[in-house]
């Protein structure tokens, strides 16, 4: 490419939208995610490019798609073709299957096998080879995730010289675990390739810092621990925590308009004098979904003076449906429903309602506005977003959210919501009952302490901090809220 004015490169796994095929013609459907809300206007603003996997698994190339798509985004989207083993093995094997279990503390469910690994190196290259054909000296590289932890290196390697930095999304393990992957070596080292590393929380910032002082002894670490230097092999790398966030004004407003108010009426009057505990995840085995219905029926076996007064509902987003193991999460969690439901429906009261599909974006936060009780009980979570939009959707600010200490969130949102550890079912369970009872005046000083942290501290302001690390401060505010309180 030729030189011209720097821009800011997106990279990750998956670009921000979905092919949609009707009949012989295929076209996209843009994503509505966070990171799309906040990375969009600093890539139209500077002309961004996003690359990604375009999300097909035959290998078959969209590109034509592609150029005429971007265009009406108002920045360039460059896909990345995969073919079906490549995907098996760089996606489904090694990132899903070896990395997300070990990140999250999962040891038992990782599988390690050398050809994974060695294609997880290759698709990490191929993303570097996109890189290249798709920036100039002087853009910043930003890559996102697990998936492309070594993309920074590849670069390097390809000698392509490019400021590139680093934001994972999820946990990183401790030292303990994350030296059972025998290439835990090669992972740090690629990781030091990165001028900025951005983790959830400061737990993951230490962790990983843990790591390098045991892998590369020779790593000099300095600086203050909010924004720490690692020197390493003639190279220099900030490493710093980014909580990130959600795009507050924007829940608010939706959870504030007619049509959301409408709709939580609706769901509301369906289920008279009752109060709602809400939760809403992803189908995976992080979030903790079993350990909450256990931690519900105890609730009803143990307090029987809320019967008919309470209900569950559970939406649970469908999830790498096509493999087995996820197949077979969904039918304990059909059964345990099943089973739960059987024991204590009476007459009119159905305590669980199970929702397992994908829910439109108006359901969804009028379910977060309507709903009495969040209980949000990953056992392991790099942030957790749907506390956050929860929080800002509770525009009654009577709303209590009920976290996991597990959870990134919990670092900022730890104080005014009821703490819990999801493997105690029992606690949980007390937790569930005390937040029935809460009186309105704790439930709106709690929750008004919520949603100004989350106000504050949001998408955009965390965008302007990670760029700021990475010398690259925007020229100017992108926040569309302001610090002062309506609450
Ligand atoms: P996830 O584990 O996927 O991502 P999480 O933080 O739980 O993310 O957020 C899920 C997102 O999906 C929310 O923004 C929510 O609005 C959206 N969503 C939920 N139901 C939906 C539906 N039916 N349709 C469309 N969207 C829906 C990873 C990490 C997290 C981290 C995020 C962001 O695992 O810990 O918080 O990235 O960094």
């Amino acid at each position: 490419m030729d030189e011209k004015q720097s821009t800011i490169v997106i990279v990750s796994n998956r670009l921000p939208v979905k092919i949609v095929r009707t009949g012989k013609k295929s076209e996209l459907i843009p994503g509505s995610g966070g990171l799309v809300t906040a990375f969009a206007p600093v890539l139209r603003d500077r002309g961004g490019i996003w690359i990604g996997w375009d999300g097909d698994a035959s290998g078959q190339s969209h590109k034509k798609l592609f150029t005429k798509e971007s265009t009406a985004i108002g920045y360039l989207l460059r896909p990345v073709s995969l073919t079906p083993l490549e995907v098996q093995l760089y996606y489904e094997d090694f990132s899903n299957g070896t990395l997300w279990p070990l990140f999250h503390d999962f040891l038992d469910r990782c599988q390690f096998q050398p050809e994974t690994w060695d294609m997880y190196c290759s698709v990490n290259k191929k993303f570097a080879h996109a890189v290249a054909n798709n920036s100039n000296p002087g853009d910043l590289i930003w890559v996102q995730d697990y998936h492309l932890m070594l993309v920074g290196k590849c670069c390097a390697e390809l000698g392509i010289k490019r400021k590139t930095v680093f934001f994972l999304h999820i946990p990183f393990p401790p030292w303990d675990l994350f030296m059972r992957l025998p290439w835990c070596k090669e992972i740090i080292d690629g990781i030091l390739h990165y001028d900025l590393i951005g983790f959830q929380t400061e737990r993951d910032r230490w962790n990983f810092i843990r790591c390098v002082r045991r892998l590369f002894p020779g790593a000099l670490v300095s600086g203050p621990q909010r924004s720490q230097l690692i020197e390493y092999d003639g190279r220099i790398t900030r490493v710093g925590a980014f909580p990130i966030s959600i795009d507050f004004e924007g829940f608010n407003q939706h959870a504030s308009s007619q049509e959301v108010a409408d709709e939580a009426w609706y769901i509301h009057e369906r289920l008279p004098e009752r109060k709602l505990v809400l939760g809403v995840d992803r189908l995976d085995y992080t979030k903790g979904i079993l350990e909450r219905l256990k931690a519900f029926e105890i609730l009803l076996e143990k307090y029987p003076d809320i019967h008919d007064k309470i209900n569950f509902i559970q939406v649970v987003v469908p999830s790498r449906t096509n493999v087995k193991e996820y197949q077979e999460m969904k039918c304990t969690i059909d059964e345990t429903v099943g089973r739960i439901n059987g024991r204590f429906t009476h007459h009119d009261w159905v305590p669980i309602h199970y929702i397992y599909r994908n829910v439109s974006r108006r359901e969804l936060v009028a379910y977060y506005r309507t709903s009495e009780i969040a209980l949000i009980t990953p056992l392991k979570d790099g942030m957790n977003l749907i506390a956050k939009e929860y929080c800002a959707s509770s525009v009654e600010t009577d709303g209590v959210l009920i976290l996991s200490e597990f959870a990134g969130a919990a670092q900022q949102m730890g104080k005014s919501s009821l703490l819990v550890n999801p493997f105690h079912v029992e606690a949980v369970a007390d937790q569930l009952h005390k937040a029935y009872y809460m009186d309105e005046g704790e439930r709106k000083s709690r929750m008004r302490k919520l949603r100004a942290e989350v106000r504050r501290n949001n998408i955009f302001r965390w965008m302007e901090h990670f760029l700021s690390a990475a010398g690259m401060p925007l020229p100017k505010p992108h926040s569309t809220s302001t610090d002062s309180s309506d609450d």
